[in-house]
């Protein structure tokens, strides 16, 4: 892989995992590329781990902050959790191991905002930058960087920290060349500029990452794919929530609300998000457009049947399938793609400006169509808020989707009250279940209640939920926002005594 390394200075520095491993300092915080395991470095934080095993194995205190662009792979959120090695971890994550050591108190997460991780770390808000491990898929004579399968937030890590080491993967597909737009306008305020882009395929930056030699402390090149995870085939529930968002999607054309391409499409993470790519695929919508976070397999069949004509995100999270069939067709795909960096692919001024259709998933949603994204239970962190925050405030239309009941029924994700908050009311326009879709736009919180409960509640839920909002609207202090104050949680403490949320009396669905 020494022909992916083209300039002589950095041909100097090339050395071991271990050998760079060796270079990172204990209490160091450490930025790594990886955005989903799409571009995350493979061999330095395994490397990195071992260093810490050993170390702490003989009474020592090795631990890093860890900032990446969002969820990484086993790899590397993975090796570094299994180690204890990570202290404070920003800004998203999905690792299992990770997830029960924050949720036992034992690691500090700070879930932000995609969109503002890069402008806090210039801002200064969370700390120095120590050392950034990036994988890029070639180095180019003059230094520059080909950028790998994500760009995330490598753009800031290169320019910020004190020292970098570069994973080369040679693995990565050379057709990569040539499909990144690196924005390196956006200035700090007060000089900030419009960001000049009007559609979602504009280029507005360069193809390759900036790099200062003189910071290059190891250069270490691997060969591996990216350990992408396959997705969860299309099950019932899913492809009826598709369903009835593509009718919602074709009743706001013929209303005049949306032009028949739509508009670009955002779509989340996960099973459920994917699925409804899936229905757009099956619908009459021609010649779409997505402005998104990651390319997801769901997309790139889209993009292979020619509705969809171009798509710009920061990473290509396919599945090792959906990967194989990029692979193939790259120099063609390479054309449609454009991956940026997600202060770009996430950024509010271009997501209001080029008015986005947003549609991610959620873990529970409240009568009142308050959001939870992120919390089990109130207490338990499952992912993080990711990019859903910057899409759902900021589109044109915000929908929120996901099965209407959890854990073979016991848990129904429309509660009385969201037990966390991650995108209030006011975000939140429409909400699908598999059941149905209810379209709050202009309705006030009561009459949302109604709608919610009527089309979107799992019908074994459907009696208890209508009896705690006719309760809440005889015996609520407030009529804006009816609660029952000392029941509002006590779904989720029920399910937390009983393991069901159903009300003993109510029969099993
Ligand atoms: O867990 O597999 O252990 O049973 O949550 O649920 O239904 O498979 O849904 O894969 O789409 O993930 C919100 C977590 C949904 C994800 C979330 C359990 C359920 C299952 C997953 P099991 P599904 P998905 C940015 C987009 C935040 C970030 C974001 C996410 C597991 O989409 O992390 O939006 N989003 N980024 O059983 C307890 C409930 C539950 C529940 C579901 N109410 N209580 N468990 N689960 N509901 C923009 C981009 O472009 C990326």
């Amino acid at each position: 892989s020494a022909d992916r390394i083209l300039n002589d200075v950095l041909r100097t520095r090339i050395m071991s995992a271990e050998q760079a491993a060796e270079l990172i300092p204990a209490g160091a915080t450490v930025g790594m590329s990886g955005f989903t395991a799409a571009g995350a470095p493979k061999a330095v934080p395994q490397a990195l781990a071992r260093r810490i095993e050993r170390i702490n194995a003989q009474g020592g205190q090795f631990r890093i902050g860890l900032w990446t662009g969002a969820s990484t792979s086993p790899e590397l959120d993975g090796a570094l959790a299994k180690v204890h090695g990570i202290d404070r971890r920003l800004p998203y994550q999905s690792d299992p191991v990770a997830r029960q050591q924050i949720n036992a108190g034992e690691m500090n997460y700070i879930d932000l905002h995609l969109s503002h991780v890069a402008q806090y770390v210039w801002f200064g808000f969370l700390g120095h930058l120590d050392v950034a491990v990036v994988e890029v898929s070639g180095i180019l004579p003059d230094g520059r960087l080909i950028p790998s399968t994500s760009v995330g937030n490598n753009k800031t890590w290169l320019d910020q920290a004190d020292a970098i080491i570069l994973e080369v993967n040679a693995g990565q597909p050379a057709a990569l060349d040539g499909m990144h737009d690196i924005y390196y306008g956006t200035d700090r305020p007060p000089n900030r500029k419009p960001i000049p882009m009007l559609h979602p395929h504009d280029r507005i930056g360069e193809p390759y990452l900036r790099c200062d030699l003189n910071k290059v402390i190891a250069v270490v090149p691997t060969h591996a794919a990216d350990k992408l995870s396959a997705y969860k085939p299309l099950d019932e529930d899913s492809q009826r929530i598709a369903a009835h968002i593509v009718d919602f999607l074709e009743h706001e054309v013929q209303h005049g609300r949306l032009p028949r391409n739509l508009l670009p499409l955002q779509s989340g993470v996960g099973n459920i998000a994917n699925a409804v790519l899936a229905g757009l695929n099956q619908s009459a919508f021609e010649d779409m457009t997505a402005y998104t976070e990651v390319l997801q397999d769901g997309m790139l069949d889209l993009l292979e049947s020619g509705k969809l004509r171009s798509a710009s995100a920061t990473a290509l999270a396919l599945s090792p399938e959906g990967f194989k069939r990029f692979e193939a067709r790259a120099d063609e795909l390479r054309q449609r793609i454009l991956l940026r960096p997600q202060e770009i692919s996430n950024h509010p001024e271009l997501i209001r400006r080029m008015g986005l259709i947003a549609m991610n998933a959620l873990i529970e949603a409240d009568i009142y169509g308050n959001v939870n994204s992120t919390h089990l239970m109130g207490t338990s962190i499952m992912n993080g808020i990711g990019g859903s925050g910057d899409y759902a405030r900021n589109a044109y239309l915000s929908i929120f989707m996901s099965p209407s009941t959890a854990k073979g029924g016991q848990i129904s994700c429309i509660v009385p009250m969201a037990s966390h908050v991650d995108h209030t009311e006011h975000d939140v326009q429409v909400l699908v279940t598999e059941q149905g879709l209810a379209d709050l736009r202009g309705l006030a919180p009561r009459q949302r209640a109604k709608l919610i409960i009527a089309k979107c509640v799992h019908p074994s839920y459907r009696d208890p939920i209508s009896d705690y909002f006719e309760r809440a609207l005889k015996g609520s202090v407030g009529q804006q926002t009816p609660h029952l104050l000392t029941e509002a949680l006590s779904w989720h403490q029920r399910y937390l005594d009983t393991g069901s949320m159903r009300p003993a009396a109510s029969p099993a669905a």
